[in-house]
């Protein structure tokens, strides 16, 4: 163990050479997008085929990637950064329709279909049901962060350096192919503001938001004005704050909001607790939530092979969406922004595991790169929201298209997500209560049995009470 903590290399076993293809995939990450490439190759080898050697490494004790809650915030017990970025009391905030799995129905899983937008706990379970079903979990590696990842040209094989956690040793081991699937959620992006550092009361960014109830009676500020602003602002007042204030450094989110939330322009300066905005109007809050967005950052890739990308439909230098552009060895999963995501993370997963396992073939550097180039291009003519759930459901179908993946309805559930920006704009406060049609069984989600802004229990044992 010393031995290779010190000079950092583990030989390759010889009997994983002569099995499955020779190959060997690393799999860096057991979120959804992680596991969703662990079930791509484990259906290809139920379905007769010699599948690679694959070995999955995952930083947390479980799988299940955001999903997976813990209370912890800042660093864990082993004094690595904790990766959720979820709360209590997070409910879905999009449709299940139009993240459902095609191989893996909620009905198949839950034995009745269910209400439409689950909470937290109850979609870990059915992620967990899917991979628990295909038995992957050997393929995992928990509680073994990857340190460094390099290529070498010469043997053309990559270099993964993982710490085992609980063991405390360093190894590395050569790999034919490395998926980087972990997320891009997590590492949150903190602008500063003038004042913020005499703050009178609590500054946090949403990656370290946990509870709603800490916030009972307390006069909030929101910076930013994407889901997670929408969604924590939303859970405060659900969960009895006095007061909701939200700040915009483009456009106010423009909900009808009720009485005590107001949209304002971007925060100036914070003396005390006086928060001061860009039209001059000031705010008295007792705590600041940055909800700011994230950073994809991938601090364990060689410069090389490390991307580099705005959230955005079309990340860059990503062949189809998946394959590095000037190595295609290298794959990353679920970089995009999300409309999509499970079933998203499947096509891309399939994808990857047949160009893998040379089923399709990827063409020239040239070629990669005008790929994205294309992908830029038709994301920048993109008029609104409806065009962008129509571009992400496209790139869906041309995935799955090209793999054995199951085809489904993308255009229906493109659907749901049109009547659910349609349903948030009725009102905010109840889209919640709304339900749709899944278009992998097609039947329609009942009504849950409390609506939402009524319903303080999150767990699952409470959500699928429903008849
Ligand atoms: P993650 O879920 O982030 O998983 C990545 C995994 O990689 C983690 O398990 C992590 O521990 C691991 N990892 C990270 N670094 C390393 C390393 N160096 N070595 C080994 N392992 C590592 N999507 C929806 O569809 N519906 C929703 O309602 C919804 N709500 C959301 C709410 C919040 C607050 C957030 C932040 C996201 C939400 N999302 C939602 C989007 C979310 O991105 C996806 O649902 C999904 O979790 C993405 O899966 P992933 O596997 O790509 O990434
Ligand atoms: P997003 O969707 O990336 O949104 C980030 C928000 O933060 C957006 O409104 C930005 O405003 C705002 N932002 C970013 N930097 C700043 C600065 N410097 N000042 C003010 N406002 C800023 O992140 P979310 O966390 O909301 O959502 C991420 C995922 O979590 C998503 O998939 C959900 O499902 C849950 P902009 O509009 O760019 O001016």
């Amino acid at each position: 163990m010393e031995r290779e903590r010190r000079f950092g290399y583990t030989e390759l076993p010889e009997r994983t050479m002569s099995e499955t293809m020779g190959k060997r995939v690393a799999v860096i990450g057991a979120g959804p997008s992680g596991l969703a490439q662990l079930r791509a190759f484990q259906s290809a080898k139920a379905g007769g085929a010699e599948i690679p050697e694959i070995v999955c490494y995952e930083k947390q004790d479980d799988w299940g990637g955001l999903w997976n809650y813990t209370w912890r915030t800042g660093t864990d017990e082993f004094g690595e950064p904790v990766h959720c970025s979820m709360y209590r009391y997070l409910w879905s905030n999009g449709p299940k329709e139009g993240l459902e799995f095609a191989d893996y129905s909620f009905e198949a899983h839950f034995g009745k279909q269910i209400a439409s937008y689950p909470p937290r706990e109850v979609l870990f379970d059915y992620i967990e049901g899917r991979v628990k079903k295909a038995g992957v979990r050997d393929w995992i590696r928990f509680r073994t962060p990857v340190r460094r990842v390099d290529f070498d040209d010469s043997t053309g094989l990559f270099a993964v350096t993982a710490h085992d956690l609980a063991n405390d040793v360093e190894s590395t081991e050569s790999f034919d192919h490395v998926v980087v699937a972990t997320g891009h959620f997590s590492t949150p992006n903190v602008p500063h503001f003038d004042g913020l550092d005499r703050f009178n009361g609590r500054v946090l960014h949403a990656h370290d938001f946990r509870d709603a109830v800490e916030f009972k009676d307390k006069d909030i500020l929101i910076i930013g004005t994407s889901y997670s602003a929408e969604d924590i602002g939303s859970q405060c007042w659900k969960y009895g704050c006095k007061s909701v204030t939200v700040s915009h450094r483009t456009a106010a989110m423009g909900y009808d909001w009720p009485d005590n939330w107001k949209e304002v322009p971007l925060l100036q300066k914070v003396e005390g607790n006086t928060c001061t905005f860009k039209d001059g109007s000031t705010a008295d809050v007792d705590a600041i939530i940055l909800c700011t967005g994230y950073l994809h950052h991938f601090p364990f890739m060689a410069p090389e092979l490390c991307l580099k990308t705005a959230n955005r439909l079309a990340a860059a230098d990503l062949y189809k969406g998946v394959v590095w552009v000037d190595n295609p060895k290298l794959f990353y999963l679920g970089m995009q922004d999300q409309w999509y995501t499970f079933n998203m993370f499947d096509g891309q997963a399939w994808y990857v595991r047949d160009v893998i396992m040379d089923r399709i073939e990827v063409p020239d550097r040239e070629a990669r790169a005008a790929d994205v180039a294309d992908r830029e291009a038709r994301e920048d003519a993109i008029e609104d929201d409806y065009g962008a759930i129509r571009y992400q459901g496209d790139y869906v179908k041309e995935l799955i298209a090209e793999t054995d993946y199951p085809s489904f309805d993308v255009d229906g559930a493109n659907e749901a997500f049109f009547q659910w920006k349609k349903h948030k704009k009725q009102n905010i406060m109840t889209f919640r209560d709304n339900c749709y049609r899944s278009v992998m069984t097609g039947s329609m989600a009942p009504v849950h049995h409390t609506p939402w802004v009524e319903a303080m229990d999150d767990s699952m044992a409470s959500y699928l009470l429903n008849e």
